[in-house]
């Protein structure tokens, strides 16, 4: 059996309930064979981070939980696919359209992976307030692979629009090694 991991995963929605939906997810990712949900942020509503051309979308709720894992990083994709396709979640070819549940990968302890279907650090993470915040509330002292501390990255981003609705209760300090 491989050493546990402890990855991270953004979790976001603005479809069909999107509170519930980020809230379902949080309990389908600990029921993941092999996987501990060991943490989950704040939950944070926050307006669509829009593509040029995406028409207008309503708010999301983020939040982003950190899962202990003995699933290697792509099989940890495909059961993330599998969850959002559980919670409806279609890709109708719209990049950045509005969607009842968005799971991505955002680390993978310090691996870096660059594979066709897979790119973590995801590309995007350092980037994005709604990724970085809830990040640096549950795990403030990591570093990305290949671009320092994430404290950095948050303090070069605003926090603006994000407004903090809620936590998932039940998720804290939580381990593979020490079954509750
Ligand atoms: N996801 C996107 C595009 N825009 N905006 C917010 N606020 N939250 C998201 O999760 C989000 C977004 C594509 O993955
Ligand atoms: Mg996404
Ligand atoms: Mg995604």
């Amino acid at each position: 059996m491989s050493t546990a991991i402890t990855a991270y995963v953004g979790l976001g929605s603005n479809l069909e309930q999107p509170r519930r939906q980020v809230e379902r997810a949080v309990v389908r990712l600990d029921l993941l064979a092999d996987c501990r949900v060991q943490a989950v942020s704040s939950l944070y509503r926050n307006p669509a981070l829009q593509a040029p051309g995406v028409p207008a979308q309503p708010d999301f709720i983020n939040a982003v939980a950190a899962l202990e894992t003995r699933l290697g990083p792509l099989a940890l994709l495909d059961a993330l696919l599998g969850i959002e396709a559980a919670q409806h979640r279609r890709r109708d070819g719209v990049r950045w359209g509005p969607r009842t549940l968005d799971l991505d990968l955002l680390l993978y302890g310090q691996m870096q992976v660059e594979e066709p279907r897979l790119q973590v650090p995801h590309p995007e993470l350092a980037r994005r307030p709604f990724v970085v915040h809830p990040l640096l509330e549950i795990a403030p002292g990591v570093r990305l692979p290949g671009a320092g501390a994430l404290a950095d990255a948050a303090a070069a981003l605003g926090v603006d629009a994000l407004e903090r609705v809620g936590a998932v209760a039940g998720f804290e300090h939580r381990s593979l090694q020490e079954p509750a």
